[in-house]
């Protein structure tokens, strides 16, 4: 495995040679059971080459079941990500907590921003939107129940869902999100409806911090609050995770990081989510506005910055396996992450008739990722071998443009997002994106979000995009920031590396200066906005 493989996840998705897994029985245990249960502890190199510390911690290898579970994936894999869809489908909208977070007529924020669900769906219209979806998207490979309440409050509907699509579409992953706290009464239940992906939101393992952020529980019927609500809740979460984990069933955990509230306390968190058995560990930044109608919202409770999201991964990473590309998706979210599509895919667009079988499309689209995947690995390890001379204590920061396809091939003016990699000669490691509004919405740009563009890219060196205006070039090189074309419809990671190897040339020979500690913090929230 190439050392930038494994500081992007071990094989997460890049394996393609890798066997299928066979399906578990119900009650059988993983075989890599025992191997995820440990943390892997690993310290932190000395020449540790990337400026934020961290980049050296290195996941263990996945053993070959695990990377099958993830591969094709876009939430458990980075790589993954670039090339797979999922489907929300909004079956659930009861809840059994309340979280100061949320307000019912919003999703969840366990899994998705603030936005109203279009529309809720019964199982059967679930069913019929999933393969109408899966006919004309085959990138589609996860079928996810992720709200707007609690898919495991809503039993019979989550069931019947589940249940009818695997019938309808085996090869669909089924996934869903849940709070956990009826978690430990659903373990048996769903795996033997084939789920192997689960998300659990925990936010603290210490009542005295779950009392800020719950205010109560219904348990049995009953309603529970203040400490004894998130003592259940945590023990509740805990024990199914660990349920799961015996089973085979990769466990993803969410914690929203609150600022003032658990961001201090979530090394622990993740410490114990770990020690239960979680696979990964997704950090999401609150998103809290007084318009949403949220407790937080209402009393000033904000969300972490940029800078202040990267410093709790930090000090969560030496602990867990961390996924940094989270979009914070709708629970009606549709496509890749990122391209959100649910409203060409409302229920009144849907065909009339019954979906075509697409199957067979979609066997053809993973023949088609796996060519694509080759290639960008092959080019990865080319522009890794070529940087092997430049300094280990080196690092650069670079903003990538992409549609979503793991290529360089966004206009400047025309994203919404960047990819913000830290580069050094092992490789470039993902370290989070950038929303911004769009620069260029018609014949003139608008220097009201180019400006924007700028302050969310000030901590980085560079931004690697397909095609960038004469006027955002200049302002963008006046801020620091390098606009690069260069690299144009090249695999991002090995774009990247490319950038760096001419960077670490000029640095040689004193054209630059590399940045020193205290990079400009950037001025947005890595999340997304309402659509
Ligand atoms: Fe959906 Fe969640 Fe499954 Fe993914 S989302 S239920 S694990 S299929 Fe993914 Fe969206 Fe982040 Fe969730 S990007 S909010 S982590
Ligand atoms: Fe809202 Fe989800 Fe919390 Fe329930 S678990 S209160 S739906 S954020």
């Amino acid at each position: 495995m190439s050392p930038l493989n494994v500081l992007n996840g071990g094989s997460l998705g890049n394996s393609p040679r890798d066997p299928p897994s066979p399906p578990l029985a119900p009650g059988q245990p993983h075989p890599a059971a025992p191997a995820l249960a440990t943390a892997h502890g690993v310290q932190q190199a000395a020449n540790c080459g990337f400026a934020r510390g961290c980049g050296d911690v290195q996941p263990p290898a996945l053993l070959d079941d695990v990377a099958a579970l993830v591969r094709d994936h876009p939430c458990y894999s980075e790589e993954a990500h670039h090339h797979f869809a999922r489907i929300h489908v909004a079956v659930a909208p009861a809840c059994n907590i309340q979280c100061h977070y949320c307000h019912r007529k919003y999703d969840c924020a366990n899994e998705s921003r603030p936005g109203v669900v279009s529309e809720r769906l019964t199982p059967d219209d679930a069913i019929r939107k999933v393969l109408a979806v899966a006919a004309e998207v085959p990138e589609l490979s996860v079928v996810g129940i992720a709200g707007p309440g609690d898919a495991l409050a809503n039993t019979e509907a989550t069931f019947a869902t589940l249940e009818g699509i695997r019938r309808e579409a085996p090869d669909l992953t089924l996934c869903l999100s849940t709070n956990g706290l009826a978690l430990p009464a659903n373990v048996d239940r769903l795996v033997a409806a084939g789920v192997r992906h689960v998300t659990v939101t925990v936010n603290m393992t210490d009542p005295e911090v779950g009392e800020r952020i719950y205010p109560w529980i219904v348990l049995d019927g009953k309603k529970i609050r203040g400490r004894e609500a998130s003592r259940i809740l945590s023990e509740r979460q805990l024990a199914g995770i660990a349920g799961l984990r015996e089973r085979g069933v990769l466990v993803k955990v969410n914690s929203v990081v609150i600022p003032g509230v658990n961001d201090a306390h979530l090394p622990d968190v993740t410490r114990a989510v770990r020690a239960a058995g979680a696979f990964i560990v997704n950090l999401v930044p609150l998103i809290s506005a007084p318009e949403h109608g949220t407790h937080y919202g209402l009393t000033g409770q904000r969300g972490p910055t940029a800078e202040e999201l990267e410093r709790v991964q930090a000090g969560c990473e030496i602990d867990a396996r961390l996924m940094r590309h989270c979009r914070q998706c709708r629970a009606d979210a549709v496509g890749r992450l990122g391209e959100d599509r649910f409203e060409a895919f409302t229920l009144a667009k849907l065909p009339p008739g019954p979906a075509r079988d697409a199957r067979e499309l979609r066997a053809e689209r993973r023949e088609v990722v796996s060519r694509a995947r080759g290639i960008a690995a092959r080019a990865r390890d080319a522009a890794i071998l070529r940087v092997a001379g430049a300094p280990a204590e080196l690092s650069a920061r670079v903003a990538v443009a992409t549609k979503g396809g793991g290529l360089v091939d966004q206009h400047f003016g025309h994203a919404r997002e960047f990819l913000v990699y830290d580069v050094a000669r092992e490789g470039a490691r993902l370290v989070g994106r950038r929303t911004t509004d769009a620069y260029c919405t018609g014949n003139d740009g608008d220097d009201d979000a180019l400006d924007v563009a700028i302050r969310a890219l000030a901590d980085c060196d560079a931004v690697l995009v397909a095609k960038v205006g004469h006027c955002p070039r200049g302002q963008l090189a006046a801020a620091g920031i390098e606009p690069s074309t260069d690299q144009a419809f090249q695999p991002i990671e090995a774009a990247a590396i490319a950038w760096f190897e001419g960077f670490a040339a000029r640095v040689a020979r004193g054209e630059v200066a590399p940045r020193k500690a205290g990079r400009a913090e950037p001025s947005t929230a890595p999340r997304a906005e309402v659509a």
